[in-house]
């Protein structure tokens, strides 16, 4: 580093942590810009090696002509174009900041909205790696205990009770779940909020995808089995990107093409956050609506939202037979359907308000559900005796295993290189 820039900036001394406006010149002595030089020593960088930065005036050609310049200049030091991510990804293995910090910093330039932009800077903080940090602590504590106890086995019971062993389970099981929710509202903050249509054929879901979309993204007919395949389209509700998803009509079927629709379907509601089950309020199809019901049930993920809607009530004389909480709609009359987007609204606002956020991937949250898998299979368990000290124990090596990942202490090198491949080049 230190020839680079004597060569750069011939008769000048660096002082570490100071901007000098100095003239960056080709191999001829010709001037190409005059730039801010900083040299940053090691370890007190982003990456945490030396780094000398140099700031140009903008400019495809200016900053192509002083990047080659410092291409030749370095060449013998063997200087190279940076991977994408990679003066983060060096930041995170010199102990700079951990993984999940690291992945703020590509969310942080990436944030769509304000809400999301402050999120980031909470992880970057390491507000969410703290929260991880404080239950590996008490996983750690308590398996430490439980293997000591495992050492004096004739005074095991004795042990337990006064470690508050089950306790302690408890109070990391409520931990976690608190933990997961957070974690969920930032992969909405971050990634938006999936909303798919559902229900049995032609009751006007693809009708409704058109209104709430204002556009005709979707073919719309009085032919049931118009939909086969999934169709989505994002609109923004209050600077929170909606995912709306329109879907194939559930029912059983023999066709082959919309079997596979449906299947698809069912994956879509699987994975989204809010799911729009629709039915016709003239309870023409009633026997489909059931069926549809039955196929969507088992596959909707804990804690998705479900509102019922009951469309076409421009058919029904009167107030149509509903569920009370469902939302009654008609996209023909566009009755309703502002009472509708104020309800996706107020499911958003509650992702988007909730102070202490950060922003968690989905990575995150499949971290953070095996972790809880792992506590579930001893909570509520007597440790010691329902459950044996040796599997108390490993399962909690486990769950610290699975939370170590989000950080970086446990993550495998292909795992990693996926996540820094994905930032932009630069960063
Ligand atoms: N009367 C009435 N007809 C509707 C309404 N919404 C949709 N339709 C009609 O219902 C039929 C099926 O609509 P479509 O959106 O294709 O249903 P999908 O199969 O659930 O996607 C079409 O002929 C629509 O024009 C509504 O609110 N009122
Ligand atoms: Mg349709």
């Amino acid at each position: 580093m230190n020839n680079i820039s004597h060569v750069l900036f011939p008769n000048k001394t660096l002082t570490p942590r100071h901007a000098h406006l100095l003239p960056v010149k080709d191999e001829h002595g010709n001037l190409i810009d005059k730039a801010i030089v900083i040299l940053f020593m090691a370890p007190s960088s982003y990456t945490g090696e030396t780094v000398l930065e140099i700031q140009a005036h903008g400019g495809q050609a200016l900053l192509q002509l002083i990047l080659e310049r410092c291409l030749q200049v370095g060449k013998s030091e063997g200087l190279r174009l940076a991977a994408p991510g990679e003066f983060t990804q060096r930041a995170f293995l010199n102990n700079r900041m951990d993984l999940a910090q690291a992945e703020a910093v590509a969310d942080l330039i990436e944030a769509g909205s304000a809400s999301a932009v402050r999120a980031a800077a909470r992880s970057l903080q390491g507000e969410f790696s703290r929260r991880i940090q404080s239950i590996n602590t008490d996983l750690l504590e308590l398996r430490a205990y439980i293997e000591a106890t495992i050492d004096f086995p004739e005074e095991e019971i004795d042990f337990i009770e006064e470690g508050r062993v089950n306790e302690r389970v408890a109070e990391i099981e409520n931990k976690l779940s608190q933990l997961q929710q957070v974690a969920m509202r930032g992969k909405v903050l971050r990634e938006g909020l999936t909303v798919v249509l559902a229900g049995a054929p032609n009751v006007g879901k693809s009708s409704l995808m058109n209104t709430l979309a204002c556009e005709d993204v979707a073919i719309v007919t009085d032919i049931a089995g118009t939909t086969r395949d999934r169709i989505a389209h994002t609109i923004h509700l209050d600077g929170l990107a909606v995912n709306l998803i329109d879907t194939a009509g559930l029912h059983h079927t023999n066709d082959k093409v919309e079997q596979i629709g449906i299947e698809r379907t069912l994956e879509a509601v699987e994975n989204a956050d809010i799911v729009l089950l629709l039915k016709s309020a003239d309870q023409k199809e009633a026997e489909s609506q059931e069926e549809a019901m039955s196929l969507i049930q088992p596959r909707l993920r804990e804690g998705v939202q479900f509102l019922h809607i009951f469309n076409k009530i421009d058919l029904v004389e009167g107030s149509a037979q509903k569920e009370s909480d469902a939302i009654g709609i008609s996209v023909k009359t566009g009755e309703g359907i502002d009472a509708l987007i104020q309800r996706l609204k107020a499911i958003a606002g509650e992702s988007d308000n909730a102070e202490g956020d950060f922003l968690a991937r989905a990575r995150h949250l499949d971290c953070i559900a095996r972790a809880c898998e792992h506590i579930r299979l001893i909570s509520g368990e007597c440790v010691g005796k329902t459950v044996g000290l040796d599997i108390a124990a490993e399962e909690l090596r486990l769950a610290g295993m699975a939370l170590g990942e989000i950080v970086g202490k446990t993550t495998s090198d292909d795992l990693l290189g996926m996540i820094f491949s994905k930032f932009c080049i630069g960063k």
